[in-house]
């Protein structure tokens, strides 16, 4: 077939980045012009021969291995050890029901912009007070184009996806849409994620809420409970969050199965909705004027670039809370 082909001339040069957690690597090479193994010192040329290969270890299937059943008679053992009543080792799964047990992506010719976006970012924490809020992050927000989030107010004008809306409440103060997002295939309810974004426009981000928009964050919360009972998931097994910082700056909730965890979810980007409406309504209306919240960038976040020019210290220091 043509992708066999393409990845027998792949010739490896570099490994962009790898994810132990979802056992993925990127991998920078070339697609050499023959199937000759000895043609393989052309460098990478971005648009032209540069190529990105991803490898993923599949995750088991429990539908496959329940209906061949499992014999680990053919599983060769590179090493193994016991210890009382546990045992490890690793090994080749050589049964087929463990079979195909990698996923391979390609794309090529590999631009420049593809290449960066896989190669591994450097990440720091920074901790915005509300001084460098207003100094560094609200003018990069109000520079942010409308464009940006044009498929926001598609949903909200329901121009598209309107057919998908689980509930609309249109008041333009306390309203929003709630719609299943992108990345769920509405079909395991074990991955639910719903994502429910307000109609009002002068939200862009957890640093606007005080108590006034509280009738809202209210409305949103007992509305998502409705939402999520159409695909049988109840209210104490929501996982209810707003992300610091978010890709898009209108304010959206992500709401999803409890069951499901991921990168959206680490601790200094997602805001548990009951948290936020507890810090606004019991301890202080201006709680988010007022927080210094700790944050990751990564290298490639154009927020990145903000925060570095408003650093006059060493780059490798650490953003310390001011005193
Ligand atoms: P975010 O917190 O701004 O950033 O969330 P993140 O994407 O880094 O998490 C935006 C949320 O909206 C994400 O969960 C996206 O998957 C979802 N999303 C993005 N787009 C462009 C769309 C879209 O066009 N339709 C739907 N339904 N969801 C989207």
């Amino acid at each position: 077939s043509e992708i066999e082909d393409l990845l027998r001339r792949f010739r490896f040069k570099e490994v962009l980045s790898d994810d132990t957690s979802s056992k993925t690597i990127w991998l920078l090479g070339t697609i050499a012009t023959t199937n000759v193994a000895s043609v393989d010192d052309e460098p990478p040329v971005p648009g032209q021969n540069a190529a990105i290969v991803v490898l993923e270890r599949l995750a088991f299937s429990p539908q496959t291995i329940a209906k061949a059943g499992c014999s680990l008679d053919s599983v060769l053992l590179a090493t193994g050890e016991r210890n009382d009543v546990y045992a490890w080792a690793t090994g080749d799964a050589r049964v087929a029901a463990l079979k195909p047990d990698v996923r391979i992506a390609l794309t090529y010719p590999a631009t420049q912009k593809h290449i960066d976006k896989h190669r591994r970012q450097q990440r720091k924490w920074v901790c915005e007070t509300p001084e460098l809020y207003a100094k560094v992050t609200k003018p990069f927000i109000d520079s942010q184009p409308a464009s940006r989030i044009q498929w926001v107010y598609n949903i909200l004008s329901k121009q598209v996806e309107s057919e998908h809306i689980l509930f609309e409440d249109p008041d333009p103060e306390r309203g929003f849409v709630i719609v299943p997002d992108l990345k769920w295939d509405a079909t395991n309810m074990d991955n639910m994620y719903l994502v429910a974004i307000v109609h009002r426009h002068d939200l862009r981000s957890l640093r606007d809420l005080t108590n006034s928009h509280l009738p809202l964050l209210y409305n949103l919360r007992s509305k998502a409970v409705v939402a999520a009972q159409k695909y049988g998931v109840s209210s104490n097994q929501l996982r209810l969050y707003i992300h610091y910082q978010p890709s898009y700056y209108h304010l959206h909730v992500h709401i999803t199965n409890v069951l499901l965890e991921g990168k959206g979810m680490l601790a200094g980007r997602a805001h548990l909705l009951d948290s936020v409406i507890d810090n606004i309504s019991n301890i202080a209306s201006d709680y988010y004027q007022r927080a210094t919240i700790p944050y990751v960038l990564g290298s490639s976040d154009e927020l990145w670039s903000h925060w570095a020019a408003h650093q006059n210290t060493s780059s490798d220091e650490p953003t310390t809370i001011s005193t």
